[in-house]
């Protein structure tokens, strides 16, 4: 068991601290992977490689749906070997490429997609192909020249647009599909007649196009395990290049620059592929390709004309090299130890088509419940229902707001989860009633490493269901983790899942099966330790010759489990109540898709500033691809972070979608209220400051659910064009908001230099002070003492907020909103206000407000106003079952009715106004003069208070402001 000494985490970070790489294998200490690298060093030694695979040209049948087709293909170095292709074009322009062995010896594990996808993508029934001598090819785009051209000799998928190339599969000729074998008798040498051994001149193709002799075919020895492998070998690998596009983003979760650094080729940043295999590792490094919790492969290249994108839907163990041979191109490599070819090209052309395309693949984001965006408390661990209440009670004396305390490992005894240790937690439902009491949830661990003792009703069920995972020879598999001697659940098996649903009811069921009736449905879970973790396993894991549902091998699915596992417990708790509540389950494993089942983390970081600035990159990271609900440990998860650290830690975690601190049980309690000052109220106004922008975090997480755009959003994203700001990864924009913020991450700050991009002014969020826009973006130089955060307004948005301090979230449902109005050099800005009952699903049938803010110049007068935004977007209102009509006076905007907006602020009004209307009633303002929204240079601006202004945000409004 890796024991964590105590001692050792005391001390200083980092110089103690350092992962333990020799745990986790290197390309070079696999032979898929070394096989894949050694073919990519060939074709790049010899000018003219070619791939030996290629389209059987009489083949090709168009399916009578139009969209697809298949063909043969073949490889001229196996020519017995049969491969089938398979192209679809989906309604939204995605082009499925698929390639499998055909009548192989074994079958290649198909599946991945199937769990990844939310549901079977839409044909495009109006696609002709164009068959030709050489290539078979089809217009997919709409008003752009977008085609999809497949040639025949050798094999390649190239998309274009108007002309250029944006994605290539096998353009540089590394496909290669491993075919299944026999495993034969081991050759003899051959020997001449003289007795020596005969030295072939030209070795056998072949053999060097897999290496130059059997590598680690039929079986691998890694420290003190050995992989079965009974398969023998059946990687993968293929090139994925897009040859106009300098920037690569995407295939979470690493640690490192959101542009992703290059692994191969001249001077290569990295010398180690990206890897994709779900890891837990320990104290992971600030800057590495090393495969961590979770995996998402898809990548997203970007250039000023165009993003575009794949996503290759493999589940089993994936490096990634990333090459660019200059500035403007960018080459990728994937070799990944089995599984078909399955790869979806986004054709994007726009950052918004990629995220929508997707998310039309893998599904949205879940709309987390309301509360779930505030303030989380965590630590390994609150020791006992007294420690709960005494917390909480500390929380309130100090008016820091909070909406959820965590419980880890601990309360369960023997590690036995759901299982209370009533020493310690003696009454768990009046404990979590008491935090309910102040509108507050509790959020309580669920690992999947199950005691093996049958007196614990949870491992003797599985074992009675046989839904337990097995062993290579079909036996029960034991491994160690947190509860000593231990099993897993193989949630790949449908069997388990009703069963699984079952334990997290509050009430006994008549099946006599046990339901976790000491916990209420105001605990939440957390699922942790889900890649699996399992201490005495290979790389902290599952052997993967261990044998899942289906008979398909754990090397096969293994990036997927740990989603099966959050998505099983996410179902368990909606079906936990009726009507359903929205679940929260945050997971530390997660693959394309887990954005559907709830949160993630970015697991055991470290208390150090480069942790604290890669946590951003890896947040942003994962919100591309189509993760958003994501943070990382506030405070970081080892060591114990001096009192500045942690007030930053908290200025950047407020602006995470996901915002909980979290600590290692060794280190010191940090909880905000135990600093001193300055620092505790530097924490409580940054938690503060989290809780006014509510608001805006739900009308984002609105967005992200119906439309793929992530919460937090990079430069590329959101100024497409921008190019000096393609590389940017230090600062970001919250949803549509036109907030950009830059945390501070570096100690000793006192100054931050924040790049304003686009040619609108920027005003600061706190002081209103503005920077006037320039015509093509530019950088300032701006005062981060350490209890200021730069924050900014973009000219022409309009922020919507509430900014009474309460202690949780629900507690602010009925108090008034204000509005910030920054205005653009038109004197115009626009914003969106989204709002339900933040827990059940009911807004899927239209009971929610969602508001359009805008303010418009006519004439001499400044018309603001708002209206109802469902009515006319019918579409894309809610997530799930598309709405037919909407009512904009539902149940729900009967509730908030009362609810007004208690001020307005507008900032960058070009003069006084002479007076300020609603309707015929005038109203209550103020004027400070100062710089307007057009002026060329930096100023206070002038700003408007406008009090009382609007007595329902449910309901339109319009006021006049007469200049
Ligand atoms: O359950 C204990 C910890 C947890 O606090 C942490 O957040 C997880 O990432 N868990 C890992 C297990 C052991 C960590 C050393």
């Amino acid at each position: 068991m890796r024991a964590v000494s105590s001692l050792l985490l005391l001390v200083a970070l980092p110089a103690v601290l350092a992962v333990k790489t020799e745990d986790f294998k290197t390309c070079s200490q696999q032979a898929f992977c070394r096989r894949g690298r050694a073919l990519s060093e060939r074709a790049e030694k010899d000018p003219l490689w070619k791939s030996p695979y290629s389209v059987v040209a009489s083949s090709v049948v168009i399916d009578s749906d139009h969209a697809s087709f298949a063909a043969a293909v073949k490889s001229s170095l196996y020519p017995e070997i049969k491969f089938g292709l398979d192209v679809k074009v989906h309604e939204d322009g995605v082009v499925r490429v698929k390639m499998d062995e055909v009548d192989g010896l074994r079958k290649r594990y198909d599946e991945a997609a199937s769990w990844a996808l939310v549901k079977e993508p839409k044909i495009n029934p109006n696609i002709k192909w164009t068959v030709g001598k050489q290539d078979i090819r089809a217009s997919v785009g709409g008003a752009d020249d977008v085609e999809i051209v497949v040639a025949f000799e050798p094999l390649k998928v190239t998309l274009f647009r108007n002309g250029k190339e944006q994605v290539v599969l096998n353009g540089l000729g590394l496909l290669h599909m491993e075919h299944f074998r026999t495993k034969d008798a081991p050759k003899e040498p051959e020997v001449g007649e003289d007795g020596t051994q005969v030295v072939l001149e030209t070795p056998n193709p072949r053999a060097w196009f897999e290496g130059d002799e059997e590598d680690g075919y039929w079986e691998e020895t890694w420290r003190s395990w050995t992989d079965s492998k009974p398969k023998g070998p059946e990687s993968l690998s293929l090139d994925i290049s897009f040859p106009n596009h300098g920037h690569v983003y995407g295939i979470p979760q690493h640690a490192t620059r959101l542009s992703l650094p290059t692994t191969a080729g001249e001077n290569s940043y990295y010398d180690e592929p990206y890897r994709l295999w779900n890891s837990d590792v320990f104290e992971y490094l600030a800057d590495s390709t090393m495969s961590l919790y979770g995996s998402i492969p898809v990548l997203y290249a970007h250039n000023a004309e165009s993003t575009v994108g794949i996503f290759n839907a493999i589940s089993s163990d994936t490096y990634i090299d990333v090459a660019h041979p200059d500035t403007k191109s960018s080459f990728t490599h994937w070799v990944s130890e089995s599984g078909i070819l399955d790869v979806f090209i986004l054709p994007g052309p726009t950052p918004a088509d990629i995220f929508k395309q997707f998310g039309n693949l893998v599904g949205n984001p879940a709309l987390p419940a309301h509360w779930s965006l505030g303030y989380h408390q965590c630590r390994w661990n609150y020791v006992s229902s007294e420690d709960v209440r005494s917390v909480q009670k500390r929380f309130d004396e100090e008016d820091i707001p909070v909406d959820v305390f965590w419980l880890d490992i601990e309360y369960a005894e023997d590690h036995k989860y759901f299982i209370w240790d009533k020493k310690t937690f003696p009454d768990p439902v009046e404990m979590t009633n008491d935090v309910s009491a102040n509108a507050r949830k509790m959020v309580v661990i669920v690992d999947p490493h199950l005691k093996r003792v049958t007196s614990y009703p949870v491992y003797k069920e599985a074992v009675e269901l046989d839904v337990l995972s097995k062993t290579k020879d079909n036996n029960e598999y034991e491994g160690w983790c947190w509860s000593g001697s231990s099993a897993w659940v193989d949630f790949f098996n449908p069997k388990s899942w009703d069963w699984w649903k079952g334990l997290f009811k509050t009430t006994q069921s008549k099946n006599g099966k046990y339901a976790w009736t000491d916990s209420t449905s105001d605990v939440h879970i957390w699922n942790d330790m889900n890649e699996p973790s399992i201490f005495n396993g290979p790389e902290i894991s599952m052997p993967r010759d261990n044998i899942h549902y289906g008979g398909w091998e754990h090397r096969d699915v293994h990036n997927i489990n740990g989603m099966l596992f959050s998505n099983q417990t996410w179902q368990a708790l909606k079906a936990r109540t009726d009507p359903p509540q929205r679940p929260f389950v945050l997971t530390r494993s997660f693959y394309a898709g887990s954005q559907r089942f709830g949160a993630m983390w970015t697991g055991d970081n470290l208390g150090t500033w480069e942790h604290m600035a890669v946590g951003i990159k890896m947040v942003l990271a994962n919100n591309l691809a189509g993760f958003s609900f994501s943070g990382s440990d506030v405070g970081g998860f080892f060591g114990n972070p001096d009192p500045e650290m942690l007030a930053r830690w908290y200025q950047a975690g407020i602006f995470s979608p996901f915002f909980r601190a979290h600590a290692h049980i060794d280190t010191k309690r940090r909880e905000p209220y135990l600093l001193d000052e300055p620092y505790k109220s530097i924490v409580k106004d940054a938690i503060r400051l989290r809780y006014n922008m509510l608001p805006v975090w739900y009308t984002a997480f609105r967005e992200a659910s119906t439309t793929g755009l992530p919460v937090i959003r990079p430069h590329f994203v959101v100024f497409p064009q921008d190019e000096s700001a393609f590389a940017i990864d230090d600062q970001f924009f919250i949803g549509s908001s036109g907030l950009l913020v830059k945390p501070v991450t570096e100690k000793g700050a006192t100054k931050a230099s924040v790049y304003l991009p686009g040619n609108q002014p920027w005003y600061d969020y706190f002081t209103h002070r503005i920077h006037a826009g320039a015509s093509k973006g530019r950088t300032v130089d701006v005062v981060a003492e350490l209890h200021q955060i730069p924050l900014f307004i973009r000219g022409g948005s309009i922020i919507a907020t509430k900014e009474r301090p309460r202690r949780s979230s629900p507690l602010m449902k009925f108090d008034p909103y204000t509005l910030r109005v920054a205005l653009d050099q038109d004197q115009s800005a626009q914003g969106e206000l989204y709002v339900d009952d933040g827990v059940t699903f009911s807004h899927e049938k239209g009971q929610f407000v969602w508001r359009s803010l805008k303010a418009q110049k006519q004439g001499e007068t400044i018309k603001l106003s708002s209206h109802d935004l469902a009515s006319t977007n019918l579409a894309v209102a809610v997530d799930g079952a598309a709405l037919t009509k909407y009512n904009p006076s539902n149940n729900f905007a009967k509730t908030i009715e009362s609810v007004r907006i208690e001020e307005i602020v507008i900032l960058g009004l070009a003069s006084k106004p002479s007076r300020v209307i609603a309707g015929k009633e005038q109203l209550e303002w103020d004027f400070y003069p100062g710089v307007a929204a057009s002026a060329k240079e930096d100023g206070a601006p002038s700003q408007l208070f406008i009090k009382n202004p609007v007595s329902s945000i449910s309901q339109d409004w319009e006021i006049s402001i007469d200049l």
